[in-house]
């Protein structure tokens, strides 16, 4: 018997692997922007792949506020809960309050069953830049990175990368530290992220989420980050905003690509 379960799970896990060495879309990061990204782009037929370093996806969805978990969310959002299947209860007028657990594992279960092929405990080492394009990214295990270990690492090669890192934008703070290129933002660079002021910081992330290198998109914290936007702390409106713009701008380039 342990033989057969040993079987089946290597069997099937390599096989996603295998499948989703070229993908349409990398999604690097499993927060609420890059989970309902990939949600969006799988419901659509794209071929999707999330990473994540962590065992569990959710980013900081969980956590809501100091651990308390909630979360708040502006009217705007609220056909996005209802086609999520996310409950929701008004607190002040036009904001509503969400059950962190039931929000986020509504949007992992959707990523999933809509066919995205998620990876836990896989970090993002670096990006394939080749004819100045990002065209895939560089993984290992987290714990290997983690422990220092001098293994080197597996490329998942795809049309597109979206960078879903959250705080630390990782995707666009390596291939600017590696490469001389030139990012579609304000002054051409990466700038940081500024402190927090929660209007300004929900209106950036969605605004300056999109194409920011040829291949490298942004979205959630990351994008509202290397914009030198600021922070807006446990509001999530426009974490989902962002996602659900990232899939539909990367969904027609894929569109214009295959024409
Ligand atoms: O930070 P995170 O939740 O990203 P987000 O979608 O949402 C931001 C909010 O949670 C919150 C906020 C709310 O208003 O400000 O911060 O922008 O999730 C980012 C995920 O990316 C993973 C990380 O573990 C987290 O789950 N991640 C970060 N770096 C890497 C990575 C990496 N190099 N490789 C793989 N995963």
């Amino acid at each position: 018997m342990e033989y057969t379960i040993s079987k089946a799970i290597c069997e099937r896990w390599f096989e996603k692997l295998q499948d989703n060495l070229q993908t349409d879309v990398v999604i690097v990061g499993g927060g609420p922007s890059g989970l309902i990204c990939a949600a969006e782009l799988a419901a659509n037929g794209i071929k999707t792949c999330l990473i994540e370093g962590k065992l569990a996806p959710g980013g900081g969805m969980w956590g809501g506020a100091m651990l308390f978990n909630t979360i708040v969310v502006q009217s705007e959002v609220l056909p996005i809960l209802d086609r999520y299947g996310i409950s929701y209860r008004q607190a002040e007028q036009g904001f509503y309050t969400v059950d962190a657990v039931e929000a986020t594992s509504a949007l992992i279960y959707r990523a999933a069953h809509e066919g995205a092929a998620i990876f836990s405990g896989i970090s993002m080492e670096d990006v394939l830049h080749k004819d100045e394009r990002v065209c895939g990214v560089v993984i290992n295990w987290t714990p290997v990175a983690k422990l220092g270990m001098h293994v080197d690492p597996l490329s998942l090669c795809s049309t597109i990368v979206l960078d879903a890192t959250g705080h630390p934008s990782e995707v666009v703070s390596v291939l600017t530290r590696k490469n001389p290129v030139q990012l579609n933002l304000p002054g051409n660079t990466m700038a940081y992220e500024g402190s927090m002021n929660a209007e300004a910081g929900e209106k950036a992330c969605v605004e300056y989420t999109g194409e920011i290198y040829p291949g490298l998109y942004v979205s959630g914290m990351a994008a509202c980050g290397v914009s030198g936007s600021n922070r807006m702390g446990p509001i999530f409106g426009g974490m989902l905003l962002s996602g659900v713009k990232a899939a539909t701008l990367i969904r027609q380039s894929l569109a214009g690509g295959r024409q």
